[in-house]
């Protein structure tokens, strides 16, 4: 029975070769950074998300890789703890509401402050646009426009649409996540 002793394999592989990464997830307020926390740690999509006050710590297993993420605050008064629960990550993911176009230079002002901290740099940043569910949300392209990924040199930058409603790119985000382990 092939699958009895793949199940078997990749126990073992876990247990030998178990992984981890630490992260941070950060944006503005009502982005789906909690959201997207839930649906990783349970695959569970709420309508209602409690705002976070300050932060919560995740454990997340997905295969042999363990993610410990940190869910930080974005209201404004909790912006500036962003650098210090980004310090030593292995990743840094920034949330952007993509439906909610008015607020893009903020996150924008926001994403380059945070990334300007000199012992931040070289740490792999994801860019996700949140919300692609909603109608009229920016592209991946208009994204990458809007908050000047590109001009972002000094670290490995992804970007991709993304929905914690429907978990569109859910799959692509895993891997992406997966890879920082070590
Ligand atoms: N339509 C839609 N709403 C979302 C999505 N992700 C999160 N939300 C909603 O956006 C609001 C803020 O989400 P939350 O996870 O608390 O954002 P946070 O403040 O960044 O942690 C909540 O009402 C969520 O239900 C999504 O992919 N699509
Ligand atoms: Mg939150």
């Amino acid at each position: 029975m092939p699958t009895f002793f793949t199940t078997i394999y990749h126990w073992f592989a876990g247990l030998f070769f178990s992984k981890h990464a630490e992260i941070s997830v950060v944006g503005l307020q009502a982005s789906g950074k909690t959201s997207f926390v839930n649906v990783l740690g349970s695959g569970q999509w709420s309508e209602d998300v409690v705002p976070t006050v300050a932060f919560n710590l995740r454990r997340v297993r997905k295969g042999n890789v363990t993610l410990r993420i940190w869910d930080v605050a974005g209201q404004p008064k909790f912006r500036s703890m962003w650098e210090r629960y980004c310090n030593g990550v292995d990743a840094i993911v920034f949330v952007v509401d993509s439906s909610d176009k008015e607020k893009f230079d903020t996150a924008r002002f926001e994403l380059h402050g945070l990334i300007s901290h000199p012992h931040l740099g070289g740490v792999p940043l994801l860019v996700l646009g949140n919300k692609s569910d909603v109608d009229g949300h920016a592209t991946v392209e208009e994204l990458i426009a809007a908050l000047h990924l590109t001009k972002i040199k000094n670290r490995p930058v992804s970007c991709y649409s993304c929905s914690m409603r429907n978990s569109h790119n859910l799959d692509i985000i895993i891997q992406w996540l997966s890879e920082r382990g070590h």
